[in-house]
């Protein structure tokens, strides 16, 4: 089992994950984890903050000679902004934030304590931990990308992109967007947003590639994949809502005109010409591509905040305004592709077994003679 902590503060003194289940004999490259997290910190619409940070890891425990051991891994991302104990008291909540909940929940009367750990700062961690699944998933020739497909009302237009143009492009866009028109369009309303004192939120895209049919199971409702999935996705910061393939489209269509048809050929075996599941089928992979989309609300930090109400004083005021971004789509992608990283590497760890590189590969390469005889 792959399963995985972090700890950590916005503006203490670091992030921390622990990553406890990798399997023995696993090459570890610390510029791999370094890239993923270069990716998180950019994105058009970022704050001040990040131009604050360069965030890279320490690789504290787990490996010996730079390959794991089997024993958990521990990584520490450092804040360069680690001022937790000289930060002002908050005493206004920002609708739409944890301030508030948090506050009462915990019975602070300062909603400091609660922002600090609320942040999407701790998403650096969750990027750390991802990579090293990808890391371990990269060994099965399974790839996960991202990339955005609304901000606002703007929504880009790839279809007919393939998954190479699409990474191609969208790496390169300041928005994570593989569509350059649509790319421009957003900046604009971001910086129109930022003009106005708001914030925007947005519509990503995750595909996960050359996964097998049968990972997951509909055995248990705690063992379907797209179950697993969707909790690691809604578990991101500011997201409301995941969707697999077509979604909530599916609301709309008849059944004959939604389910992928299988077809067989000699050479390709079972196949479909439509992937309107989105790689899922009871829970299961499928063997087509893992299509997830997931919304982002705009960040709640508002420039022009809304009403709140002081929590000592109870009088009418406007809601705390902290350091933020004007949009952070762009980044919550990276950090869905972490997030579901870890979930398809645990469901491979599950079907394979998990204790060396080795073992796993034999385990996996039996399992694809199986499914090719069958
Ligand atoms: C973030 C760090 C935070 C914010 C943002 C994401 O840094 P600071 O609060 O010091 O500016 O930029 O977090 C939020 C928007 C939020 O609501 O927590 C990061 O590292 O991603």
């Amino acid at each position: 089992m792959l399963r995985y902590l972090t700890s950590g503060e916005s503006h203490g003194k670091c992030m921390l994950a622990i990553l406890d289940g990798m399997p023995a004999g696993l090459s570890i490259d610390k510029a791999v984890i370094d890239r993923e997290l270069a990716r998180r910190m950019v994105g058009y619409g970022r704050g001040k903050r990040m131009a604050i940070e360069a965030d890279r890891v320490e690789i504290l425990s787990g490996l010996r000679k730079n390959r794991t051991i089997g024993s958990p891994i521990a990584l520490m991302i450092k804040n360069a902004d680690h001022s937790i104990d000289k930060m002002p008291v908050v005493l206004e909540p920002r609708p739409g934030h944890a301030d508030l909940a948090g506050a009462l929940k915990y019975d602070t009367k300062d909603i400091r304590d609660v922002l600090e750990r609320a942040s999407a700062r701790e998403t650096v961690a969750r990027v750390g931990a991802g990579a090293l699944a990808k890391i371990l998933l990269g060994e099965f020739g399974i790839r996960i990308t991202s990339h955005v497909i609304a901000i606002s009302a703007v929504t880009a237009k790839t279809k007919g992109l393939g998954l190479n143009q699409i990474n191609v492009i969208s790496e390169k866009s300041p928005v994570r967007c593989a569509d350059p028109d649509a790319s421009r369009l957003m900046c604009k309303e971001i910086d129109k947003a930022a003009s106005e004192g708001d914030t925007l939120g947005g519509v990503f895209e995750v595909i996960i590639c050359g996964v097998p049919a049968g990972l997951g199971s509909y055995a248990q409702w705690d063992r379907r994949l797209d179950g697993r999935l969707a909790m690691s996705i809604m578990s991101i910061q500011a997201v409301k809502g995941v969707s697999f393939g077509i979604g909530f489209e599916a609301a709309r269509r008849k059944g004959s005109l939604i389910h992928d048809e299988i077809f067989y050929d000699k050479r390709k075996r079972f196949y479909r010409k439509t992937n309107n599941a989105g790689g899922l089928e009871g829970g299961m992979t499928n063997g087509e591509e893992i299509i997830i989309h997931a919304v982002m609300k705009p960040i709640s930090t508002l420039k022009k905040p809304l009403s709140s109400a002081n929590i000592k004083t109870k009088k009418a005021v406007s809601a705390t305004v902290e350091r933020s971004d004007v949009c952070a789509v762009p980044a919550a992608g990276v950090i869905a592709e972490a997030a579901s990283a870890i979930e398809i590497a645990n469901a491979v760890i599950e079907k394979f077994g998990g204790d060396s590189i080795g073992e796993m590969r034999r385990n996996f390469d039996g399992y694809l003679e199986q499914i090719k005889k069958f």
